[in-house]
C-alpha cells in the first residue's frame, strides 16, 4: 500500500511529516502478513542482527543480540512531558513539551538515512473491540516490526476500523542510526548512546516519540508506552483502569471459576503466575494475560478486564520446565529472542533453563565464545544470557490459554493481588480489610529492583505503588485518587460487594543464608486457593493489625516448607512494620504533598494505631 492510499488525512499528514524530517529510503504499510513478518527476519539475518536457530529444534525461531546498552527499559531517559510538571508528578520524569520536541526533533533529523520507514497499524485488544485502542508505530527497525506482529495485531485490517476519521496514538520511533551510502548494519545492533536515548509521552496530546532504543519496552510502543502510560490518562479521564496486571483465570476441584489479576513490577513473576500449574490437586489454573490489563465496569457491576496484547515478552532466565512448563511449550517454535545464549547445536539457552548447555563452547549474549557450563548455573556478571533476557511470542502458542482470552468483553475479576519482592517484612498473604485498605496497601508497595530496568539500584528495596512506578501516565498522587473513586463509583452504584477483594503477596521472603524460604511457582497455588475462598467468604482467617491472614494451618505446607518456616512466612512482623509505615510517613508520602488523598493519610494513621495497639 502507498500512502496516497491510505484514507485517513491525519494519518496521511503524520507519515508524510515524519518521513519529511526522518529521510527514510523508502517508506513500508505494514499489511500484517505472514509475507511481510518472514521478510522481516530475512532483512535483519542478512544484515547479520539474527541468527536462525535449528529448524529441527526450534522451528521458525530467531536469536538477536542487542547492544550492552541496549537490555532494558531505561527508566531514567523516560519522560512524562505534560504541559504542567506538576501534572506528571514526583515519580515521572518531566520535560516541558515544547522544549522536549525540540530536542527530539534534532535528533530525529535525518535518522533514517539509508533505512526503510515501517508504518505499523495496530490495535491493542481485539480489531474492532469497543475496549480496542489503534496505534500506529513508525519505526525503522525491522526487529520492532516482527516482534510488534507477535505482540499485538497488526495490519490492514487495523485500517479499516480506523478509518478516514478514527481515533488512533501516534507512536513515533527511530533507532537513531542512520546508515551511510553502502552501510549495512552488518552484526551491530542499531541504537543510538545512552544521553540520546529518550522515550517520551505527551499525555494532553496523546503522542509517544520514542529515540535510540531497539529494546522491549523502550522500542514495541504498544506495550508500556500505548497500553500504560497513555492508557492510563485514557483510563483516568474515561473511568476505567489501564494497570500492569497478569490476568488468571482459576477452577477449584468443583468446577468453580474465578479470574483474578495480579500487579507485580516487572519480572517479579506475573508470567510465571498466568501460567502455573497447581500443585494442589484437583485446580486448574489458565492464562487471560501475563502483563496487562485494561478493566471497566460491566452493566452488572463487576470489573471486566481484557489482555490487550497478542504475545508475551517474557523473562528467559529462570523459566524452565519445573518453574514455567507452559512457557516453554508456547516457545517451542515461531518465537524471537533477545540477548540469549546460542548452543553449538543451534539452539537457545540461559541460566536455569534446567541443563547444562550441550557440546563444547556456546556463544554469550554478547556473541562471545565462551566454554559450554556443565550446569544451568553462572556466577553473578558473568551470565551466558542476559538477566533480562526474553522471548517474544504468540499468546495463541500457550497450551493453558483459557478459551475467552480474545472475548472483546473480557472477564469478571474476583480479586486483584499486589505484590513485589522483599527478602523480609511482608507476609506471604494478607488481605486487605476494605476497599480504601487494599489502595493504601497497593499505594506503599516496595519491591527490589530487577534487570527489566538499566539502573544502579538493582537489587535494592523501592516502592513501586501498584507495580506502576514506571509506568502511571500522570501524578501518581492523582493516581491513587482514581483508584479511591473507582471504590466510590462502585459504591454509588450498590456494587459495592462486587468490587474485585485485594490481597498482597510475597513469594520471595528469606532466610539468614539468603535462601527463598517459600518454594513459590506451582506452589503459589495453595495460596491462590485460599484467596479463592477468601472471595466466597470462605477459608479459615485472622484478623490482625495489617490485614486478615490466613489462620494457622489455613494454607497446607509444600514439601520443603518446616513448621516454623510457615509461621515465619505469615508471621506478622510488628517491628518489621512499625518500620515500614514510617518510611512511607517520612520518605514516601510526603512526595505527593497535596496530591495525596486523605483517605490514604487516615489508613496510615490507623495503621499507626493499630500497629501501636
Ligand atoms: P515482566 O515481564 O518484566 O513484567 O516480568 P514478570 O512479572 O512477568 O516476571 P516473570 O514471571 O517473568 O518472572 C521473573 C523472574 O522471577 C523469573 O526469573 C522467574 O523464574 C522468577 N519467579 C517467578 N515466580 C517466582 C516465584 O514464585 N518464586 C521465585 N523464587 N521466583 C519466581
Ligand atoms: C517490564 O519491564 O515490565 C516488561 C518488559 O514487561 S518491557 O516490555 O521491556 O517493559
Ligand atoms: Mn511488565
Amino acid at each position: 500500500m502507498k500512502i496516497d492510499e491510505l484514507k485517513h488525512a491525519g494519518l496521511k499528514r503524520w507519515i508524510e511529516e515524519a518521513k519529511t524530517l526522518m529521510t527514510p529510503d523508502s517508506v513500508e504499510i505494514c499489511d500484517g502478513s505472514a509475507a511481510e513478518y518472514d521478510r522481516m527476519i530475512k532483512i535483519t539475518v542478512d544484515a547479520k542482527l539474527a541468527t536462525v536457530l535449528n529448524e529441527s529444534k526450534r522451528p521458525g525461531s530467531v536469536l538477536f543480540r542487542s547492544d550492552p546498552s541496549d537490555v532494558a527499559r531505561v527508566e531514567d531517559r523516560t519522560y512524562i512531558a505534560s504541559k504542567n510538571k506538576e501534572d506528571a508528578g514526583p515519580t515521572n520524569n518531566w520535560m516541558d513539551p515544547a522544549e522536549l520536541k525540540q530536542k527530539m526533533r534534532a535528533l530525529y533529523k535525518g535518522s533514517m538515512r539509508g533505512r526503510v520507514m515501517y508504518v505499523i497499524p495496530f490495535s491493542m485488544g481485539q480489531i474492532g473491540s469497543n475496549i480496542a485502542k489503534i496505534g500506529v508505530e513508525i519505526t525503522d527497525s525491522p526487529y520492532v516490526v516482527a516482534n510488534m506482529h507477535i505482540m499485538a495485531r497488526v495490519g490492514t485490517k487495523v485500517l479499516d476500523v480506523l478509518g478516514a476519521d478514527g481515533f488512533f496514538v501516534p507512536c513515533l520511533h527511530s533507532v537513531g542510526k542512520p546508515l551511510a551510502p553502502g552501510e549495512t548494519d552488518n552484526g551491530k545492533w542499531p541504537c543510538a548512546p545512552m544521553a540520546d536515548k529518550y522515550i517520551s509521552h505527551f499525555p494532553e496530546t496523546r503522542e509517544i516519540w520514542s529515540y535510540g532504543s531497539g529494546y522491549g519496552g523502550n522500542a514495541l510502543l504498544g506495550k508500556k508506552c500505548l497500553a500504560l502510560r497513555i492508557a492510563s490518562v485514557l483510563a483516568r479521564d474515561e473511568g476505567w483502569l489501564a494497570e500492569h496486571m497478569l490476568i488468571l483465570k482459576i477452577t477449584n476441584p468443583e468446577g468453580e471459576v474465578k479470574y483474578i489479576a495480579g500487579a507485580f513490577p516487572s519480572a517479579c513473576g506475573k508470567t510465571n503466575l498466568a501460567m502455573l500449574i497447581p500443585t494442589l490437586p484437583g485446580w486448574k489454573v489458565e492464562t487471560v494475560g501475563d502483563d496487562i490489563a485494561w478493566m471497566k465496569f460491566g452493566k452488572d457491576g463487576r470489573l471486566y478486564a481484557i489482555n490487550p496484547e497478542a504475545g508475551f515478552f517474557g523473562v528467559a532466565p529462570g523459566t524452565n520446565d519445573e518453574s514455567n512448563h507452559n512457557a516453554m511449550e508456547t516457545i517451542k517454535k515461531n518465537t524471537i529472542f533477545t540477548n540469549c545464549g546460542l548452543t553449538e547445536d543451534g539452539d537457545i539457552w540461559w541460566e536455569q533453563i534446567g541443563y547444562g548447555a550441550p557440546g563444547k563452547e556456546i556463544i554469550d549474549w554478547k556473541g562471545v565464545k565462551r566454554p559450554a557450563p556443565k550446569t544451568d548455573k553462572s556466577p553473578k556478571g558473568e551470565e551466558i544470557a542476559h538477566p533480562n533476557a526474553r522471548f517474544t511470542a504468540p499468546a495463541k502458542q500457550c497450551p493453558c490459554i483459557a478459551k475467552e482470552w480474545e472475548d472483546p468483553a473480557g472477564v469478571p475479576i474476583s480479586a486483584f493481588l499486589f505484590g513485589g519482592r522483599r527478602p523480609k517484612t511482608i507476609p506471604l498473604v494478607n488481605q486487605s480489610k476494605s476497599w480504601i485498605h487494599g489502595v493504601f496497601m497497593g499505594s506503599i508497595v516496595g519491591s527490589e529492583v530487577t534487570a527489566a530496568v538499566i539502573s544502579d539500584q538493582v537489587g535494592q528495596v523501592r516502592r513501586d505503588p501498584f507495580a506502576m512506578l514506571p509506568f502511571c501516565g500522570y501524578n501518581m498522587g492523582d493516581y491513587f485518587k482514581h483508584w479511591i473513586k473507582i471504590g466510590k463509583t462502585a459504591e454509588e452504584k450498590g456494587w459495592a460487594d462486587k468490587l474485585p477483594k485485594i490481597f498482597f503477596v510475597n513469594w520471595f521472603r528469606k532466610n539468614e543464608q539468603d535462601k527463598f524460604i517459600w518454594p513459590g511457582y506451582g506452589e503459589n497455588s495453595r495460596v491462590l486457593a485460599w484467596i479463592f475462598d477468601r472471595c466466597d467468604g470462605k477459608g479459615k482467617s485472622l484478623e490482625t493489625p495489617i490485614g486478615t491472614l490466613p489462620a494457622a494451618g489455613a494454607i497446607e505446607r509444600p514439601a520443603g516448607v518446616s513448621e516454623q518456616d510457615m509461621a515465619e512466612l505469615l508471621r506478622v512482623d510488628i517491628d518489621g512494620w512499625k518500620k515500614e509505615i514510617e518510611d512511607v510517613r517520612k520518605n514516601h508520602y510526603p512526595k505527593f504533598g497535596s496530591h495525596l488523598p486523605d483517605e490514604l493519610k487516615s489508613e496510615l494513621e490507623a495503621i499507626e494505631k493499630r500497629l501501636e495497639g
